[in-house]
This record gives C-alpha cells, structure tokens and sequence, in this order.
C-alpha cells in the first residue's frame, strides 16, 4: 500500500469520525459546549492537546490528597451521632462554584429517599445530577452534604438512618456529580440478648435446619393473601407440645415501592389445600411477628427462616437474607421457641457496623 493510499484512507475514517463523533469529541474532550469546530481546527486540538477537558476536569475535582482526607474522615464518623455530621438545611455553595444556595430537601418518587433541590440566589432550582455514573450503580435511598475542608461534598447511604455509607461525590458548577470514592461495610454480630451460653453452644457447632420438602395444593395467593405463594411443607412440633405440626413456609413478594419480600410459615390442614386457622395459627404469627392482613406482612428486607431442634425443644431462626446485612434494616437476627404457648428468646444479635474506604474513583 503506497503512502498516498494510507493517507487517503486515514483522512476519510478521520471525516467519517467527524461526521458521528465531532460534536461529542468537542464536548467530551476539549470542553466545547454546543461548538462542534471544523474539521481541520479539531484535527489541530486532537494532536496538539490531548484530553484538554480532562485536565480542565481535574482542576474542577478535589485533589488526590484532599479526596484520601475526606473519604477517610467519612469513614471514621462515629454511627450513633452520624447526623450531626451534615448539614440539611441553609445556605451553602453544594456545586462548589463559589455562590451559596438555598438547601431545599423532601421525599420523592414512589422508593422515597434523600433527595435534595436547591435554589440558586437568581431564585432558579436546581438539582443535581451524576457523571459518569447511573443511581442504579449504588442504589442508594440516603443521603446527606458535608462541608469539609473548604469544599461540600454529598456522602449517599444504603438508606436514609446513614449507617451504610456507599459512596461520596463531588458537584462541580455545572450540577454534575463526580464519584470519589467507594466506601465497604464490614458487619460483625454480637449476642445482645436472651441465653448467652446457648447462643455460645449455638455458634459453635453447625445444625442442620429441619427439612421442608413436601408438596402441597395451595392455591396462589394463598387464602386470599395478595402477593403471597406456597413453597414447601414440612412436620415439626412448632409449639414443643409433645406433637408434630404441619407447617407450610409462604412467600410475600412485592414489587411495590422498593419492594417487599417476606418469608414465614403457617399451619397447613392435613388435606393440604388450605391453611389450618386458629389458635395454633395465632400463636405462631404472633412468634414470627407476622400481620398477613397488613399491607405487607412484616419485615419487607427479605429473610431466611428456619426450624431446628436442639436438646429436645425446637427452635425458630429468622435472620437477614445472606452473608451479613448492608443496610440497617436488614440487621436482625433473632433465635426464638415455644414454651406453655409464650414466645421466648433464645438469642437475639446486635450488629456493629465498620465502614473503610474500598477506593477511588480516580
Ligand atoms: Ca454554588
Ligand atoms: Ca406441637
């Protein structure tokens, strides 16, 4: 291929990248709003200033050293005061542009949350967007603006209590929302209640739940009860009577709001086909702290519940859904049983929450 060839075919898939990218490269790249420069002029800027933008950019974002202090700083927040860290209310400079306005905070669209509106000192309203990034990333539902050295920042939580803090960002004049950094939450459990040498016994060895594994006719909903179906059924002495129980586990599942999954057990009919209602019913909604005539159940966070049977008496675990929880309400996790028809707690946990930086976004 002659040289004459290669520069030919460079010019054209050049043109042709003008032709679809020119006004986003004028954009993205070199800062140009609403510009998109002749052909040759960005030719020019492409070999001579290479991401021009970029630095523009990182001029606009805090520093390394200033992003490392206040990541760890939000890191370190001491959790049962976390909200006399912020600032919801009054007048402060959120974009960083150098002019304060007004905070405005209230609830919206139908998962709720944090969410803030400010007016600028010409009496607009404004609010502010994310860069580079999508809400779904993080999925947040909190929260909150912070002053720190100079510059106001936004730290978002898993939800709006702030004790799982997800990431923090930057606003910069043009209402767009840079992501700094990442936070992680490491969660320990501790025995805050009931028999402390059971619960000892407990978590020292592994128990295998009892089996649920038979099939049943329930129809679905169950009973009428709205979003609610039927999984296993299984036969254990529920209330440590002396006799076994047909127990089925139901599951609530909605997608309402931000959704709802409940999971519990109720007392099956030996035909299979309905729910046993009664006293043994109460007893047993009442251990689990489920209302199914309610507009959801219980808990909405999603749970594992579970049977087991230890020296003779059986016990009921509920717990958060998988390894450990990543917002406040999932932290429960509680070890009940039955004695002479009363709920008794054998273990109830307590959870402590450490939060650290896990990076940056830069
Ligand atoms: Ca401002
Ligand atoms: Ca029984």
């Amino acid at each position: 291929m002659s040289l004459l060839t290669i520069t030919a075919l460079a010019a054209a898939a050049f043109l042709l990248a003008y032709r679809f990218y020119g006004a986003f490269l004028a954009k993205r790249v070199f800062c140009l709003d609403d510009a998109k420069p002749t052909p040759a002029l960005l030719l020019v800027m492409l070999l001579a200033a290479p991401s021009v933008c970029a630095e523009e950019r990182s001029k606009l974002l805090p520093s390394k050293q200033e992003a490392q202090k206040v990541c760890e700083y939000v890191a370190g927040m001491e959790k049962p005061i976390i909200q006399d860290y912020f600032l919801r209310r009054g007048y402060l400079d959120v974009n960083n542009d150098n002019a304060p306005e007004y905070i405005q905070s209230g609830l919206t669209g139908s998962m709720g949350g944090d969410f803030f509106e400010f007016v600028a000192q010409d009496g607009k309203v404004f609010s502010i967007e994310p860069e580079g990034f999508e809400w779904k990333e993080y999925w947040t539902h909190g929260q909150a603006i912070l002053p720190f050295g100079g510059k106001v920042y936004f730290v978002h939580f898993k939800e709006e209590d702030m004790l799982y803090p997800s990431y923090l960002g930057y606003a910069t004049a043009d209402n767009r929302e840079y992501a700094i950094c990442e936070f992680k939450n490491k969660v320990t459990e501790f025995v805050s209640g009931g028999n402390h040498d059971f619960c000892a016994k407990l978590s020292a060895q592994k128990i295998n739940p009892l089996l649920f594994d038979e099939e049943n006719k329930l129809p679905y909903p169950v009973e009428g009860r709205r979003e609610t179906g039927a999984s296993k059924a299984g036969k254990v002495d529920f209330d440590n009577d002396g006799s076994q129980d047909l127990l089925v586990l139901l599951h609530y599942a909605s997608g309402a709001g931000r959704g709802c999954d409940v999971n519990y057990f109720d007392t099956l009919a030996e035909s299979k086909d309905k729910l046993l209602l009664g006293e043994k019913h109460n007893l047993l909604m009442k251990m689990q702290e489920i209302h199914p005539e309610d507009r959801h159940p219980g808990n909405c966070s999603g749970n594992e519940t579970s049977w087991f049977t230890l020296d003779g008496t059986t016990y009921l675990e509920n717990k958060y859904r998988d390894d450990a929880p990543t917002r406040q309400s999932q932290e429960f996790h509680t070890v009940k049983y039955l004695k002479n028809g009363e709920v008794e707690t054998a273990c109830e946990y307590g959870f402590i929450v450490e939060t650290s930086v896990s990076g940056y976004k830069f």
